[in-house]
This record gives C-alpha cells, structure tokens and sequence, in this order.
C-alpha cells in the first residue's frame, strides 16, 4: 500500500465509522419528504386530459395546492408488467432517464379503458387478467391481478415530485418569482435545497431539489425480499423513522452486519411473496434512494350490535413499501407474478439474465492482497499440485502493477507476465488482474494521456477533470458513462494494447461505485458532472454498472466474440447480470460473517445477480482453522467461491493449517469439482430461463409458509439442499426439511426423512449437510 492508501484506511482498523457515512436524518431529501408529508396534501388525476397511444396511456396529474401538473404514463407490457412514468408536463430542462439497463424496449401491450365513471377509469390488457384502476380524487392506481386488488400505489398519499426550478441566482433577478414550492430563506439550509452540507462537505446543487418518492401498498403481503446491497437479512425487515434501507453504493470497509446502510451496489428491485402470489416492483432509478417498509398485520374485528350474533370482519395484512429517490423521475416496473417464476422470468425479461459464466469460473480462485511476485505465484500454484488440491484461477491485487497504474506490471515483481500465464495454461489455469476506474494523474502513464487527451474524465462543476485520491495517489475517474469512453476502454483489453496479457488473463473491478479517499462519505461529490452534462447525483449509483460493462466488452473483443468473459465487479446496478460476477467485498475473519453471507447471496441471487459469493475465510482479519474450514464448506457450495485475505493477514492457503484441516478443505474443493456439472447447467438454466441458481427456500416451496423466513438453509436449482454449519464447535445442527410429500436423501449416507420437519443432525468438521430431495 502507498502513503495516499496508509493516510486514509488503516487496514487493521476494523469498526465502520459511522461519522464518515450518513443516516437518514443527514439526507436532506429525506428530511425535506418527511416534512412535506406531514401535511397531508394531495394529487388529483385529470382523467379528462387522458389520452391513449400506441405503447401507453397518458394523463395529468395535479398537485391540489401548486396545481403545477405532472404527466403520468402507463405501460402495458408482455408478460404480465406494467409500468408507471410519472415526470413533469414540462420541466425546465430534461430530468435523467436512466439508460443502458432495459434490454430492448420492452414490448408493450395495448391497453383498452374497459370500464369507468368521472372519477375512475379501468386500464386492462387485452385479455382482460390483468387491470389497473385509476382513481381521479386523490389520486391512486390499484393493480388489479387474478380479480384481487394486489397492489395499491399513492393510496397513502406520498406522491412526492420536486418540479425543477430557477437557479437560485437567476431567480433573485427576475421581477416574477416563480411560484416554487418551500424556498422561505429562513429553512433553506436546513432542508438542503440547493446547498447540503455535511461534515466539511459542501454540495452545491446546480438543479436546486429534484427528489421524488411514491407509496406502494402490497395487499396481503407480509414477505419482501430484495432491494440489495446490506448486510442484512434476506426478508426484509421494518423500518422505523430515520431506519430506511439506503441505496447508495459505497466502499464500506468491513461493513457492519445487520445494518441498512448502503453498501457496495444497489438493486432498486423488490419481491413480495404470499400464499398463492408473488409479485415485484422495479423502481429504476438510479439516484441515491430510501425505501421505508412497513407492514400491518392482519386484524379481526368484532362488529357488535349487527344482529344476534356479533359478526367478525377480517382486514387483510398489508406492507407499505415508501420510496424516495434525490433525482430523475418515477419510472416503475410492477411486475405481477403471479409465481416466483413468473416474477424472475418478468425482471430478465427487462435487465437480461446472466451471463453464461465460461466453466473455469465455476471452480475454486486463490486470491489474496497480495500474491508477492512471479515466484510466489509458482509456490502457491504448485502448493495446490502438491497437496492434490484442485483450483482454477490464480488472482493479482493492486501491487502487480507499476504504482497502481492499470494495465501495466510491477517490472521487479512479475518482469514475465506471459511466461508466468504459460505455466499456468500448462495446468488449464487462468489468471485473474485487478483494474479499478481511478487512473494515477501521470502524464507519462499512456493510459492517463489518452483519456486526459480525449477529455474521458469525470469533471468538476467548474469543467476541469475531477481528481480524487485513490491507490495510486490523486486520480481522475474515467467517464464510463460515455460510450465513446466505454469502447475506448474496451479496446485497452486487446492483446496488442494490454502489454503482457494473454487469453488466460481475466479481470476484477474493484473500487468502482467510486471509492475516493477524503471524498464524502469516500465517494465522489455528488456536483461532478458526466457525459451529457449530467450530475454524478443522477447516476452514482450506475458508474460501477458501466465499468464492468466496457469490461465485459473488451474481452469479448479481444477474442472476436469468441470467448465468453470473466469479469468480477464490487459495485452494481439492476442489470449487473449481464457482465459477470458479484462479490460481497470486505468481509470479517468472523463466524458472524460467514452467517450473513448466505442472507446476502440469497437477496443478490433472486435479484438477478446468479453469480455471487463471499470471500471465503473472510477478507479481514485471520480466521482460527475451524472457521476456514467452515468456510471452504459453505463457500463450496456458494456460485462464487474465492479464497481471499487483506494484506498483513497471515497466510492461509489452504495447506497450512495442519494436515486435519487441509484434509477438510481438500475435500471441500473436491466437492464442488465433483459438482461442476450440476453448477455448469444450473448456470444455463439461470442464463436461458431465468431461475435464480442459489435460490430461497421460498422460491422451490412458495405454498409452504414456514419457508418464507428461512435463510440458514436453501436450494441450489431444485435438487439440492444445503444447510452450511455456521456455528463454532457444533456437534448438531437442525435442518428444515420443507415440503410434506418430499423425501429427502442425505447425499453422503443415503439416510433419508420424509419432508415437512426438522431433524437434528449430528455433526463433526467433517460434516457439512446437504441433502438431495428426490
Ligand atoms: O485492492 C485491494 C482491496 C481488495 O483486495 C479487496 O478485495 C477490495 O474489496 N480493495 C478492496 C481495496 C482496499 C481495501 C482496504
């Protein structure tokens, strides 16, 4: 690490401080929702000015107080979707629509107005299953599906949309003032209006407010899941004021566990699950953004005085999902199931499935921050032929670089690249190289000289290149929401321009959502401004999105789109799947952490990212041998299984723990060998059909109730379940057996128990549990 890394992170530090990232009540949209909501005022839709197109169904709607009006559009969509826009009639300038995560245009389905009075209109699509109900006064959509009302939006009036107004300046020279909503000087500051500071950080806002936030009503629904990336559980839990789930990519190091704080990617994507119905709501926006769950239960009560005897009334359970985003417009997905199936097949069908990952990338990697140089790389490649050990992929952190400059190599460390590859090939085994987005400000550095050159920066708002400390010392940021910067980029993976690379080289994307050391919150202030002269605000939550995107492309190209790509990503967005895998970045030496892996994967897994996992004996800090034991068990059976360790960490190949452990982790390994087939059509199937590889036990057993709160167990595709052992010296473990007219086999002794139960199974290091169900 250089002194720019040291100054910044003490890599043995290892508590979150929480001064450096904000809550809730220091997001000042948050605050300024919060406030507005409070006084109750409403929308109206003008169901008069409804127009039907070709693709949509187009109305106003008008806040009762500033009559300002907002243009609602309603999508039908293949597949049981539809979709909402909501946006200003006429903003002052253009609001950020994000681009690049639908696939294709989705193909939409005409919808007919069936029915309706003054002060309501029935949208359905043509064969009638599926309807929306528009309510003019106040104004609320009802999602009609299989003749029950499963969702209801803005019926807790929380529509919330800040119009777009005069820059401040400007505004003090006009004789008119604009009507604009909430500038009284006095509580300008503190609501963040066009100013918000926090700590020394100031961030001057050149559009002024522009936050938007929508309530959903799931009706009978007491089970969510999605909306990644926290080290939470995988049902998503209440909040409470100032508690929201926050979506905002960070470089959180050793992040907390059972925490709402955001982390490294974001997903604004949704499941809702009940008996009988499984529903999803895709909010694509990629601004930073809150989500308040609230559910209430169901109640009975009693009507007395109705005749002789009192009559019950049931009111169903209800969760209220509250959504609120600091930029761009209202643009959701409500996907209406009605299978959990149904629901993967409907997300795909709008960001894509994963990518068919190349089989190598199936079996174990050895990483570690770092591999010294060439001769430690041949000492650990042979430790594994040594100890019979089978591993596909060696990996190379930051220090195999010349000063942290990308594409380039240490001369003294590895002065060979390629004969170090070719003994690797040798073996059928490839390489992995770490390239992050922050390029070291050397004008001698090519690279920097032909981005720099060709204006493919970040810039500040002033319009100079942004510079950020990162490892290589003060950095700028590549652009990676141009195209042209993406092609550019791409185009550094050929064979001709990545000195010393070959087709055995893959690479991993770290640091991208961006982290940059002293920034806010150690990212990149929100006025930077990208491609398109739009605010880093818009997209923070994308860049890394697109990183692994021109990744993904550049190694397509260098083999003439005949090789499939590898690429690992720590920052994503909805549609991540497409380029590769996803990792849960800095986790703990701790059993804790080995615990809160499998929550995290099972909420990637189901929000498209198939291809994920954890670093297996925990990134920070030294794992006793029982815990990296555990580890190499669980993580075997995870889809993306790589050893890997900060630096200062004492080694811990997996031979060095004494011959007992070693036995344990050889066995490990070999049982995911022993399965790569099973995992290699999993994968398929994920890539052609959509189904989650990793997947809840919800999702196999949606009609079996006690499933739905699961998640120290699940399903790998349907056959196999797996139940890690994540406990320190465990001699039992309890394992569900979901599925009442299931019979279920354990894998190893063939002993088998009939499902809906859960047995006590005796266990030793040696024993990690999954049985097949037949
Ligand atoms: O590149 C160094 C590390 C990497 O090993 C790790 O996997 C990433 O999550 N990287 C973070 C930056 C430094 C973290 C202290």
């Amino acid at each position: 690490m250089d002194a720019a890394g040291k100054e910044e992170i003490s890599v043995e530090d290892e508590a979150v401080d929480k001064n450096v990232f904000r809550d809730c009540t220091k997001i000042a949209f948050y605050r300024r929702q919060k406030q507005q909501l409070i006084k109750k005022s409403t929308y109206q839709a003008v169901l008069d000015s409804i127009t039907t197109g070709q693709d949509s169904t187009r109305f106003q709607i008008v806040h009762e107080a500033t009559k300002i009006p907002l243009m609602a559009e309603i999508y039908g969509i293949e597949r049981n979707i539809f979709r909402l826009k909501i946006n200003e009639e006429m903003p002052l300038k253009p609001r950020y629509e994000v681009p690049d995560v639908l696939t294709s245009k989705p193909s939409t389905v005409r919808l007919i107005s069936c029915s309706g009075d003054s002060g309501n209109v029935v949208l359905a699509d043509e064969k009638g299953d599926l309807k929306c109900h528009i309510t003019a006064k106040p104004f609320k959509v009802d999602l009609v599906s299989e003749e029950e009302v499963v969702m209801s939006i803005n019926s807790l009036g929380q529509l919330y949309f800040e119009h777009l107004q005069v820059p401040q300046k400007q505004r003090a020279t006009k004789e008119n003032e604009s009507a604009s909503v909430d500038t009284a000087k006095e509580n300008e500051d503190d609501l963040g209006l066009w100013e918000e500071k926090f700590g020394n950080f100031v961030d001057v806002k050149a559009n002024g407010p522009a936050s938007i936030g929508l309530d959903f009503s799931l009706h009978g629904f007491e089970h969510l899941y999605g909306i990644p990336q926290h080290a939470e559980s995988h049902q998503l839990k209440n909040t409470s004021d100032g508690d929201a789930y926050r979506l905002y990519n960070l470089d959180v190091y050793g992040y907390k566990i059972h925490d709402k704080m955001g982390i490294y990617g974001s997903i604004p994507y949704l499941l809702a699950h009940k008996l009988g119905k499984t529903v999803g709501i895709f909010w694509l926006n990629a601004s930073e953004t809150l989500v308040e769950i609230n559910t209430e239960p169901a109640v009975e009560y009693t009507l007395t005085q109705v005749g002789p005897a009192a009559a019950k009334q049931k009111v169903r359970c209800r969760t209220d999902v509250h959504w609120m985003s600091e930029s761009g417009i209202i643009d959701v997905f409500l996907l209406a199931g009605p299978t959990p199936s149904d629901v993967f097949r409907q997300y795909s069908q709008l960001t894509g499935t994963q990518a068919m990952p190349p089989l190598f990338s199936l079996g174990y990697h050895q990483c570690r921050w770092n591999y010294e140089d060439e001769q430690d790389v041949k000492a650990v490649d042979a430790g594994f032929d040594e100890h019979d050990i089978p591993y596909d992929v060696m990996w190379l952190d930051i220090e195999h670089t010349e000063g942290k400059r990308y594409f380039t190599w240490d001369k003294k460390r590895f002065p060979n690249p390629k004969r170090m590859q070719e003994l690797l090939r040798s073996k059928k085994r490839k390489l992995v190289v770490i390239s992050d987005p922050h390029i070291k400000t050397d004008p001698d550095y090519s690279v920097y000289a032909k981005a720099k050159e060709q204006g493919f920066f970040v810039k500040t708002r002033e319009g100079a290149d942004f510079e950020g400390i990162c490892w290589p010392g003060l950095s700028s940021y590549l652009d990676f929401t141009n195209p042209k910067v993406r092609e550019w980029y791409a185009g550094l993976f050929a064979f001709s321009a990545y000195q010393g690379s070959t087709d055995v080289l893959f690479i991993w994307n770290d640091m991208n959502e961006p982290s940059v050391f002293r920034g806010p919150e150690q990212t990149m202030q929100k006025n930077a401004v990208h491609h398109g002269n739009w605010e880093h605000r818009e997209l923070h939550n994308i860049y890394g999105f697109y990183q692994q995107m021109a990744t993904a492309e550049g190694l397509i190209q260098r083999s003439k789109g005949k090789e499939r790509p590898f690429v690992l990503t720590r920052s994503f967005f909805a549609g991540s799947q497409k380029y590769g895998a996803v990792w849960t970045g800095d986790n703990t030496a701790d059993w804790s952490y080995l615990r809160i892996s499998i929550p995290m994967l099972l909420t990637l897994s189901i929000t498209g990212i198939s291809f994920c996992g954890a670093d297996v004996g925990g990134f920070i800090g030294n794992p006793e041998a029982e815990l990296l034991v555990r580890w190499y068990q669980a993580g075997a059976y995870q889809p993306f299984f790589r050893g890997h360790a900060t630096m200062n960490t004492k080694r811990r190949e997996p031979w060095l723990f004494g011959e007992e452990h070693t036995q344990l982790i050889r066995e490990a390994i070999r049982e995911r060998y022993t399965l790569l087939p099973y995992w290699y059509s999993l994968f398929y199937h994920a890539h052609v059909a959509s189904q989650p590889v990793m997947r809840p036990l919800w999702v196999e057993f949606p009609d079996d109730l006690q499933t739905f709160g699961v998640e120290d167990e699940y399903m790998l595709g349907s056959a196999l379940l797996v139940h890690p052992v994540t406990e320190p010296k465990a001699t039992e473990v309890d394992v569900f057996l979901p599925g009442s007219d299931e019979v279920w086999y354990d894998s190893k002794t063939f002993a088998h128990w009939e499902g809906g139960r859960t047995v006590k199974i005796p266990v030793a290091l040696d024993t990690h549990w999954e049985p097949v169900g037949a």
